[in-house]
């Protein structure tokens, strides 16, 4: 059989560190990663290594993800599957707008990072990216890839990327899906959760980027005592086209008239309001409480159980797309990449 050959591409965070003769901790040379690992010739995987400048996660920006968007679909046809070795700070944000941005995706694309650095004979490291390694290498009967989504590879778990989220700066398994079982789970062997696992694109479909994003994106999360200064304030930032609104349990909000008025008049004047909740799990549901009626009736656009990290990227991709207000309202409240249940 064909070895898989796969493309680690290697963007910074804790994972690359390793300590120097110093003791300090300095970016390691993933082009050495066989010697390093003499492990990961045993994966009958051909491994080549591109390197972004390595950086901390919590600099990412747009630019960034358009970069390694480009970067995949430049070596799209040369490889199996790839593996994003990321920071975790941003690791859920960086993915989940990949996962938009690949169109007709049918190879495997799998972030994985760590807590500690590789260089530390704790690390998580090592096992997260062998692991990642091989499920971004593995196929089916046929030959097909069995990931072939935009997936995060982390602590024995993986992941929808675009359903999960950091919530741990301490523990090992740091990231959770609160809101989608994982696609599969790793023990003795790896467990595919097929059912769950997202066929995004026939094969025959050509990959396409689409990497225009509008970041005139802003996230309000209410909480009691948000002032009415500070809320219009927000809602009138000049430029500002989006806004993903986290609100209590399943969509709730004030009733107070300041606060609905404010609303609608940013929803008159073109600005996408998009209603997640602040819950780590669990969806909206507007029709339920008065305090969510209000603002379905105002035309708020009901986020369901999307992560506000889905969330903001998918507004900030739709944006950039220059869809009417009627048709990105469709596309942000209906699954595009499996990042709601709606
Ligand atoms: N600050 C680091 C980063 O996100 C954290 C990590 O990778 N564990 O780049």
């Amino acid at each position: 059989m064909n070895k898989a050959s796969i493309l680690i591409i290697y963007t910074g965070g804790t994972i690359g560190m390793r300590r120097n003769e110093n003791g300090t901790l300095v970016p390691f040379d993933f082009n050495t990663i066989e010697q390093e690992f003499p492990a990961v010739r045993n994966l009958n995987v051909d491994i080549s290594v591109h390197k972004m400048e390595a950086i901390d996660s919590s600099n990412v920006t747009p630019a960034r993800w358009s970069e390694l968007a480009h970067i995949i679909a430049d070596n799209y046809g040369k490889y199996n599957g790839f593996v994003v070795l990321h920071g975790t700070d941003t690791m859920s944000y960086t993915a989940s707008a990949l996962s938009f941005m690949l169109e007709n995706l049918s190879k495997p694309v799998i972030f994985t990072g760590s807590q500690i650095p590789m260089g530390i004979l704790r690390t998580d490291g090592r096992e997260n990216l062998i692991t990642a390694i091989e499920i971004a290498a593995a196929t089916d009967e046929k030959g097909r890839a069995i990931v072939p989504e935009v997936a995060l590879y982390f602590q024995n778990r993986l992941f929808r990327a675009n359903r999960t989220s950091k919530l741990s700066a301490e523990a090992l398994n740091a990231f959770e899906s609160r809101n989608l079982a994982p696609l599969a789970e790793v023990g003795v062997n790896i467990k595919y959760n097929n059912a769950v696992i997202y066929k995004s694109a026939p094969y025959f479909e050509p990959l396409h980027i689409s990497d225009r994003l509008d970041d005139r994106v802003i996230i309000i999360k209410l909480f009691p005592g948000l002032s009415q200064e500070s809320f219009k304030a927000m809602l009138s930032i000049e430029g500002v086209r989006g806004v993903v609104l986290e609100t209590y349990g399943t969509g709730n909000a004030p009733t107070a008239e300041w606060f609905i008025d404010a609303l609608r008049e940013a929803i008159s004047n073109g600005i996408a309001v998009v209603n997640i909740t602040q819950c780590q799990g669990g969806a909206v549901a507007m029709h339920l409480y008065e305090t969510g009626r209000q603002l379905q009736d105002i035309g708020v656009i009901s986020g369901y159980d999307m992560t506000t990290e889905a969330a903001a990227t998918k507004l900030m991709w739709l944006l950039g797309k220059g869809l009417s207000n009627e048709a990105l309202a469709d596309a942000m409240c209906h699954t595009l990449r499996g990042e709601l249940s709606n």
